[in-house]
């Protein structure tokens, strides 16, 4: 006789195989000295991520959930991100190469044992496989973190990619008309949703207008020429300050040959392609760019009433197009390509009003301060969300080229520092629609 699995073991099983296999590539394209060393003081050794991933597995799903002795507690404290800044934490005591690839092996042989056969403990942890999704979330996210890494690494590549499918021909409308009114916010339903992206409350927002696409590297191209960079009219004054301080002229890995500019992507020098959404940019610059151009970042509510919100049926659904699964028509996503793809891409992906590539690309820098939603609950631990709440860090929402669908929703929201530009981090902008803009309605 066979146990009948709780529906959720399969799905689990699968993103966690997933995770592993993207670890996996991330973490063998390189020589061993390459993932001990500190490619940047912003950045994790990779082998320490590597070991961070294993730990978290261990102590959630071996321990908590399988109810299992430990395998290494000796290390925790080691892996513990809160205990040590990253930029300490080359000079840790780490597992070298060789002892964390077994170490997450053997720790990956174990969950899975748990996880077809065994009694799972967690009560609500284990609600729909909340643990599993979890954990491979965190994978997909410290994954997209060491692709951050090797972007940051001097040297030649060592990742490839296809390139991405060309927009379709044909001029979009330059902005897009969201019409104001309530719409449910955050969700209860999604069941590998993060805490902070619970519950699902009530929100209006008033009418606006919103970019069509990201904001392109031609674009940013014309703030620049324009002397973006040289005009405090434009900036935020901690924003002026970031620009005197580290005399910033452009996105970071931009450099200007003669009068072209390039970029350096995954170890490649290439000219700047003007139709790409423009990546590696600060919440400041991105805030200065849409000063000049006379508007402003939206609000972190705008952007997802205008990711979800159906207004023909006023449902609010998982994802712009609807409630499917992301597929690779649908939008740029789980590093399939090593670049966004070009403003106007993915069609099928677009919103009802025809809002393009809300999801995957770039991480899109919001208005917003990353706050709790009302009646947030910490869940399962405070470290993951709670801490960061405050005016320090700002929203970030839609997920870039280098975020799997696991880690990726309408409602999902990372957050990050205003002056950070190593994220795969871009924009779009808006603008009030006024009361003017009612009677279009
Ligand atoms: C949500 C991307 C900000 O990487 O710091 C990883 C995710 N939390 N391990 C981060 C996370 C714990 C987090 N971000
Ligand atoms: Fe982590």
């Amino acid at each position: 006789m066979t146990i009948d699995p709780e529906p959720f073991r399969e799905r689990a099983a699968a993103a966690l195989l997933a995770a592993r296999d993207r670890t996996r590539l991330l973490t063998s394209c390189i020589e061993d000295p390459d993932l001990v060393a500190q490619h940047s003081p912003l950045m994790s050794p990779l082998v320490w991520d590597l070991t961070h991933i294993g730990n978290q597995e261990e102590q959630w799903l071996l321990r908590t959930v399988g109810g299992r002795d430990a395998l290494r507690p000796d290390i925790d404290s080691v892996y513990d991100a809160f205990e040590h800044p990253r930029a300490e934490r080359p000079a840790l005591p780490l597992l070298p190469p060789t002892e964390a690839r077994d170490y997450v092996a053997e720790v990956r042989g174990r969950v899975l044992d748990v996880l077809e056969r065994a009694e799972l403990h967690g009560g609500p942890l284990l609600s729909a496989g909340f643990a599993f999704g979890m954990i491979a979330q965190h994978e997909q996210q410290h994954d997209e973190t060491m692709l951050i890494t090797h972007q940051l690494r001097k040297g030649p590549p060592v990742l490839t990619a296809p390139e991405p499918p060309p927009a379709p021909t044909g001029p979009l409308p330059s902005e897009v008309l969201v019409p104001g009114g309530p719409f449910l916010m955050g969700t209860s339903a999604e069941p590998w949703a993060l805490d902070n992206e619970r519950p699902a409350h009530r929100r209006t927002v008033s009418s606006f207008f919103l970019d069509t696409t990201p904001v392109s590297n031609g674009a940013y191209q014309r703030f620049i020429e324009d002397g973006g960079y040289d005009d405090p009219r434009w900036w935020a004054p901690e924003g002026w300050a970031q620009v005197g301080e580290h005399r910033l002229r452009a996105p970071l890995f931009w450099r200007l040959e003669g009068r072209q500019w390039l970029r350096r992507r995954f170890g490649v020098t290439e000219p700047v392609p003007p139709d790409e959404p423009v990546l590696h940019v600060s919440w400041y610059e991105a805030d200065a760019y849409a000063r000049w151009a006379g508007r402003r970042l939206p609000t972190e509510a705008e952007w997802e009433k205008a990711a979800r919100h159906d207004p023909a049926s006023g449902r609010d659904r998982r994802y712009p197009w609807g409630d499917a699964d992301p597929s690779p028509e649908h939008a740029n996503l789980g590093q399939r390509h090593l670049r966004p793809a070009p403003v106007g891409s993915y069609p099928d992906g677009a919103s009802p009003l025809g809002v393009h590539q809300l999801i995957g690309d770039v991480w899109e820098w919001t208005a917003s301060d990353f706050l709790p939603y009302p009646g947030f609950a910490a869940f399962p631990y405070r470290e993951y969300s709670e801490v960061f709440f405050g005016s320090a860090h700002k929203v970030l929402r839609g997920g870039s080229f280098a975020v799997d669908p696991v880690a990726c929703r309408g409602t999902f929201r990372n957050w990050d520092l205003p002056v950070r530009r190593q994220i795969f981090a871009g924009f779009r902008t808006a603008r009030d629609a006024g009361p003017a803009a009612e009677d279009l309605i």
